[in-house]
């Protein structure tokens, strides 16, 4: 039985992650941090298959001992403050954990090693958001990084260090520029799910008002059930590469309100939608659209749900979930 250690497993992706790697027949572990983590207990009952392992990005000791114990064939590193608003107030914070915690669960891997026979494969959770300023349209593997964020910023050191890995130690480390990928376990602080959620409590009446920044920002959305096959295909290919996630289709914001309210029969949201200058950036990202053709043609991997799909299954889902806590209340 192949054996996979995931950081970030309370996380939408690795969630998703776990969910297919125990479908492929992996034994799967998930690395968790904190003392009393609120969140893994959650995940635990709807994945009991998880073997959590604890361990902090921040705590290289504490990854070579989540290795040793985890002793697994492939390690998909997902762990990071990703939360770009966020990472501008926390810019230190998210520099140690989605930069440094790369290079530090890289050494792990390296310390820990693997039968020389079978490395240890490793997979790093790049992003779109290295782009930031995008220098051409669509992006792909080859497009310069101008990144807007101190998210970003820490996201390039960590691919750059994967890319330096690979060819200084030849260890078989590649790393997926995912774009934004989104779905029912999407955090409530990221715009889809913020939307969709918002949506699901006014048709339900159980909010009048949705405040929102930026809605003319343009986004490459996939679905995350989708794009955590590629991650896996990546570390059955016959050799370490970067790869470009995306669905090819950008959209506003803007037509992600049109959508989601459209779904619960609102075909105008003005009346509930305010814009507030507190949830714009300090620099934002303009536009995102990504070129996966060189996953298409190597991994075979293309996206299966489409962007109508992906806001419609997110509304439905938020409805549900919403019903059913307030019914609780009643
Ligand atoms: P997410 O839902 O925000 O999950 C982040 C995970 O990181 C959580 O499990 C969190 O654990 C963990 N984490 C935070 N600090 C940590 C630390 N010090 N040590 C160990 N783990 C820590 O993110 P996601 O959407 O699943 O994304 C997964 C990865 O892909 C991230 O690296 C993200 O930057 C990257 N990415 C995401 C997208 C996207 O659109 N979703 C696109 C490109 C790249 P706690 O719950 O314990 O805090
Ligand atoms: O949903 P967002 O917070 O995602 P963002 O910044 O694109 O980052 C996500 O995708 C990246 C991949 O490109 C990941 F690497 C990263 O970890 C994360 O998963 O914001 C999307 C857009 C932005 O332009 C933002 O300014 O929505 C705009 N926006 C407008 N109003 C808002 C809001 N974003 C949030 N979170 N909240 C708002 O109220």
């Amino acid at each position: 039985m192949p054996r996979a250690l995931v950081t970030g497993i309370t996380g939408q992706d690795g969630q998703h992650l776990a969910e297919l790697l125990h479908g492929e027949g992996y034994e799967v572990f998930g690395m968790v941090k904190g003392q009393n983590n609120p969140r893994i207990a959650g995940v635990l009952e709807e994945f009991p298959f998880i073997e959590p392992v604890s361990g902090d990005l921040a705590d290289l000791s504490s990854l070579v001992k989540a290795v040793e114990v985890a002793a697994p064939d492939e390690v998909y590193n997902l762990g990071a403050v990703s939360f770009v608003a966020y990472s501008f107030s926390h810019a230190e914070l998210t520099a140690d954990i989605s930069g440094l915690g790369v290079l530090r669960m890289l050494d792990a891997v390296r310390m820990v090693g693997g039968a020389t026979n079978n490395p240890i494969r490793f997979y790093q959770a790049s992003t779109s958001e290295m782009f930031g300023e995008v220098r051409e349209v669509p992006q792909t593997e080859l497009t310069p990084y101008h990144p807007r964020s101190p998210y970003g910023c820490a996201k390039v050191f960590g691919h750059y260090i994967t890319m330096n890995y690979r060819e200084s130690y030849d260890m078989f480390a590649c790393s997926g520029i995912l774009f934004n990928h989104e779905g029912p376990r999407r955090g409530l602080e990221f715009v889809t799910r913020k939307i969709t959620n918002a949506v699901a409590r006014i048709k339900l009446g159980l909010q009048d008002e949705l405040v929102l920044g930026n809605l003319d920002a343009k986004r490459d959305w996939g679905y995350a059930g989708d794009y955590v096959r590629a991650m896996w295909l990546m570390l059955q290919h016959d050799t370490p590469e970067d790869f470009v996630i995306a669905t090819g289709e950008t959209h506003t914001i803007r037509e992600f309100l049109d959508l989601a309210f459209a779904e619960v029969g609102i075909d105008d949201w003005s009346p509930f939608v305010r814009q507030d200058p507190k949830f714009l950036r300090p620099a934002e990202v303009d536009l995102l659209i990504g070129d996966a053709s060189k996953a298409k043609e190597k991994l075979g991997w293309v996206p299966e749900v489409s962007f109508p799909d992906l806001v419609s299954m997110m509304v439905t889902h938020d409805l549900e979930h919403e019903a059913a806590k307030a019914h609780l209340h009643d």
